[in-house]
């Protein structure tokens, strides 16, 4: 695929969505597809004064936008979702001519948020309080959920658009407005989504005020104008944990709220009575998908002493016979690293671990594509401790493998790390299941049962503890984090009872 080619089909799938591409001058941000590893587009960039005024804009539509009701609200992310159907194909093509992934991979990550709108349009006529019984007679307290503020949300280059739906459509019915800054390495999806957007909006009608959504295209500094305001009540971050340490305090520090979706470090454990089949199959996409760049990679395997020499033999075999390649030409199951600075990452986790006693199978560059763009052979390696580059996320396709004897040992060493995010038992066993599942078990947010650590559905609440973050998003009842709670208590009766017994008469 030469470079001509990719940014004709760029500017092509782009015009599809219905998103013209504004041509950056000289100093622009310069998108590079990892695909070729060449430049496919060059865009303006806004600064921290175009950041405030779009903060401002937010802001008016938040007055107007929390007065609409919510299942009206619902109605404007209907017509979003159905929007995203019409545009599947090509938002899925731009996914993969950004973050490198599979048709498939990228057409997933459009169902994500079609499934979010959905899930959002239900809960447009759900967003409960409680009714809770009062101490005091003649009164009632009640708890009522209303529209928080601006939202900014900030994504990765691996997910460049369903974490933002995730958010997006979930503050959208609640009565938030949303500022979304992606990653300046995938902002082309952003705008192209943004404008699959603006369509619902104008179907919608003139009740969407302007400013509702919006993009912020640009580099660290730009994102942190929008981390910084206090106008931005609700910040939600993707990203590793370095980044989350950064604006973590920072929304702190001015009393905001953050939601939080970092860095994992996700492990599978094989027990003897694992369907090995299935568990090999399950391990290898967790662990070599998205050529091990999403959070919820698989990126540690503990396998029970009794089976070790079945497993580990088969996934030699999947590690040396999976496809590596540009899924835009070929049918490979593993695209490319987002950039060169992952490949030298990936590099050096591997020499550390080889020189902590670690056998490397397979694992390294591959001469596929242009010398530009970077493809790798995922590695498996068998691993004599638990320690150095396992015990952190490395972000491309390591899975290291361990041995364990005593079941309560492998929980013990699966929680030992950083990250806290998914994490996944292979078993037919009952009680090995259900203490993997208990308060002693994973500490993970995800723990799942023969199934692997990534792939989750959007009806779940999604995050992790630890150096996760801590934040949920999606399902569940993650939308409460999108609005405010207020207490009311009722008093309709002709006293004034004060609670707790305290008496004050005047
Ligand atoms: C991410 O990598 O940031 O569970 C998100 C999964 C996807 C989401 C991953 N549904 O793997």
């Amino acid at each position: 695929m030469t470079t001509p080619d990719l940014r004709q089909i760029t500017s092509e799938t782009m015009a599809a969505c219905g998103a013209t591409i504004a041509p950056g001058a000289e100093g622009g941000l310069e998108v590079v597809s990892p695909l070729t590893g060449q430049p496919v587009a060059r865009l303006a960039v806004q600064d921290a004064a175009a950041a405030a005024a779009m903060v401002d804009r937010a802001q008016a539509a938040f007055r107007a936008w929390r007065m609409v009701p919510a299942p009206r609200r619902g109605e404007l992310v209907r017509l979003f979702g159905e929007e995203l159907r019409r545009a599947k194909a090509d938002l899925g093509r731009m996914v993969s001519i950004e973050a490198g992934k599979s048709p498939s991979e990228g057409l997933g990550e459009v169902q994500e948020m079609i499934d979010i709108c959905d899930f959002a349009v239900g809960l447009s006529r759900q967003l409960y309080g409680l009714t809770i019984a009062t101490e005091r007679p003649g009164h009632r307290m009640m708890e009522t959920w209303h529209p928080l503020g601006v939202v900014g949300i900030i994504t990765a280059f691996n997910f460049p658009c369903a974490p933002w739906c995730w958010n997006a459509a979930l503050a959208l019915v609640c009565g938030d407005p949303v500022i979304w800054k992606p990653s300046e390495k995938t902002p082309l999806t952003a705008l192209a989504c943004q404008a699959v957007l603006e369509r619902a909006v104008a179907r919608f009608g003139a009740e969407a005020p302007e400013g509702l959504s919006q993009v912020l295209v640009g580099g660290p500094e730009t994102g942190e104008a929008l981390v910084d305001s206090d106008k931005v009540a609700l910040i939600s971050a993707t990203g590793s944990t370095r980044m989350g340490r950064i604006v973590g305090p920072k929304v702190a520090a001015r009393f905001g709220r953050c939601i939080l979706e970092l860095g994992g470090n996700n492990a599978g454990i094989v027990c003897p009575s694992a369907d090995m089949d299935m568990a090999l199959r399950a391990i290898a996409f967790g662990a070599m998908g998205t050529a091990g760049q999403r959070c919820t990679t698989m990126r540690r395997l503990f396998v029970h002493d009794s089976v070790y020499d079945r497993i580990v033999p088969a996934l030699k075999t999947a590690y040396s016979s999976v496809t590596v390649g540009n899924p835009l030409e070929t049918a490979a199951l593993v695209g490319p690293l987002i950039d060169r600075a992952a490949l030298d990452a990936m590099a050096a986790a591997l020499e550390e671990a080889s020189a902590l006693g670690g056998i490397v199978h397979e694992g390294g560059r591959v001469a596929v594509g242009p010398e530009t763009s970077v493809y790798v052979r995922p590695a498996l390696v068998e691993m004599p401790v638990h320690d150095g580059p396992v015990l952190r996320e490395t972000f491309a396709p390591i899975l290291y493998v361990m041995r364990y004897t005593d079941l309560d040992e492998a929980i013990e060493m699966h929680n030992a790390v950083g990250g806290g995010l998914s994490s996944a038992i292979f078993t037919t066993d009952l009680r090995e299941m259900e203490t993997f599942l208990s308060a002693r078990g994973s500490d993970c947010g995800i723990a799942n049962v023969n199934i692997g650590t990534s792939g989750a559905e959007i009806g779940g609440a999604f995050g992790g503890e630890k150096e996760t973050g801590g934040g949920r998003e999606s399902g569940s009842d993650a939308w409460r984090a999108y609005m405010r709670r207020a207490t009311n208590t009722v008093n309709y009766s002709r006293e004034l009872p004060l609670a707790q017994g305290v008496v004050f008469d005047i």
